[in-house]
């Protein structure tokens, strides 16, 4: 299903003539967990609809929530509560130092740096940082752990600050936040201010493709305001007089992430240019790409309601593991209650005595899936279940399993 999103124009290039073509409904905030007490009725919901730019190929939804509701107010994520990422992020930090030849004189600036999971690095290796997030806790946090952070949003007015202050970063590194920002053009113009001149730049994000290829349309959520490409990145960036250097892959991360390496000069690695290639080939760059993906969307959603209501049929019991933002907008657009699934568990101590967005499953410590022993675990942090069933052997060993509900609804046991 497709169709003319009204009034909206790109939030990248700016240009009208978006079409939707998926729409998940009204969800709530993904990552605005319910305090216990608090007026249940009260809890905001909005649109979330996806649409397709004809002009420069992002995909985008079209609801903005204000940044301060979702980032600054109640949010609760933190990026150290995953080993994966963190080893992920560890080996990011280690080559840039070495293949940048960083040290005391370099300059490294994060932006959306969380809890400081990434800068640490850095941090232990003598080399100067300065984090940038607009959360305060996790701002507070990173700075008790000695990351210099300021609790601010990145764009070109922080940037040009800290160049009158005669500050240019050699690394500019900006991982899961090119999907979050409303301004995405002032971020980029701020990078390209605050880089040096023979600076790098570093993006992380899942990737458009493996979204739509896997069907992880509980990737989607309000935060995510952006879904990229290559070639929509390649334009943004262009827009802002960097280029495309480099593309790496991980399809293990987040269901599928892709880093783009971005400079001032006019070079693009053979790995660069086959993904520009394989992008136009495949027709990811057209909306015919997209068109299908709703129905087969509405397909997953029916098919894991049928499993979950086939399970509880039978008498068991189902619980689920992450209280994780995709989590959300799984529980929500499948219409997984609290009669289907009756508790979350989730290491995140934040989240732990908090109830799901929209379906309010109260979220427990890990501990709780030996202690209660539900049949099934849904696991709504899927990009990580390697590493929760090897931290969850005792529970298998009393005869758990696991439900994967995306590429296709699956029951899984551990190894
Ligand atoms: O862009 C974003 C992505 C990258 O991370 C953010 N806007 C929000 C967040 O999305 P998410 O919450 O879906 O991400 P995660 O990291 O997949 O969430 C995993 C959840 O599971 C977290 O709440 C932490 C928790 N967890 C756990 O309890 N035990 C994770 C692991 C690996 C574990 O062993």
């Amino acid at each position: 299903m497709t169709g003319p999103a009204a009034e909206s124009t790109c939030r990248s290039c700016g240009e009208p003539g978006l079409a939707t073509f998926l729409s998940l409904g009204k969800t709530p905030l993904a990552d605005a967990l319910v305090s216990v007490g608090d007026d249940l009725d009260a809890e905001e919901h909005f649109p979330l609809d996806v649409a397709f730019c004809p002009t420069c190929t992002q995909v985008q939804i079209l609801e903005e929530v204000p940044a301060e509701k979702m980032f600054v107010d109640n949010y609760l994520y933190f990026s150290s509560f995953s080993d994966e990422l963190l080893r992920h992020s560890r080996e990011n930090a280690l080559r840039l130092i070495a293949e940048r030849r960083l040290g005391p004189d370099s300059l490294v600036v994060e932006v959306a740096s969380n809890d400081g999971y990434l800068l640490r690095n850095f941090v232990e290796a003598g080399v100067p940082v300065i984090g940038v997030d607009p959360a305060p806790d996790q701002a507070r946090v990173a700075n008790e752990n000695g990351v210099p952070t300021l609790a601010r949003f990145f764009g070109t007015e922080l940037a040009a600050e800290l160049v009158a202050e005669g500050r240019r970063a050699d690394v500019i590194v900006a991982n899961n936040v090119m999907a979050h920002v409303p301004e995405l053009n002032d971020v980029m113009a701020g990078v390209a201010l605050l880089l040096a001149d023979g600076g790098v730049v570093s993006i992380e994000n899942p990737y458009v493709r493996d979204l739509v290829d896997h069907v992880e349309f509980d990737t989607i959520y309000h935060e995510h305001l952006l879904y990229h490409s290559c070639t929509s990145i390649e334009r943004l960036a262009r827009r802002h007089g960097l280029v495309l250097n480099h593309v790496e892959n991980f399809p293990r991360l987040h269901g599928g992430t892709l880093r783009w390496l971005l400079g001032r000069t006019e070079k693009r690695s053979a790995a660069a240019t086959a993904f520009l290639e394989s992008e136009q080939a495949s027709g990811l760059t057209s909306l015919a790409y997209y068109e299908g993906f709703a129905a087969r969307v509405e397909r997953v959603r029916r098919d894991l309601r049928a499993l979950i209501e086939r399970l509880r049929g039978e008498g068991a019991t189902v619980a689920a593991y992450g209280a994780a933002a995709k989590g959300a907008t799984l529980l929500n657009t499948v219409g997984l209650t609290t009669d289907l699934v009756e508790f979350v568990v989730d290491r995140n101590t934040h989240k732990q005595g908090r109830l799901m967005p929209g379906t309010h499953q109260p979220v427990e410590h890990p501990s709780a899936l030996v202690d209660r022993r539900p049949d099934y675990v849904l696991v709504l942090a899927w990009n990580f279940l390697d590493e929760i069933m090897a931290q969850q052997q005792e529970y298998s060993a009393l005869g758990g399993r696991f439900v994967v509900p995306v590429p296709e609804p699956r029951i899984v046991e551990a190894p």
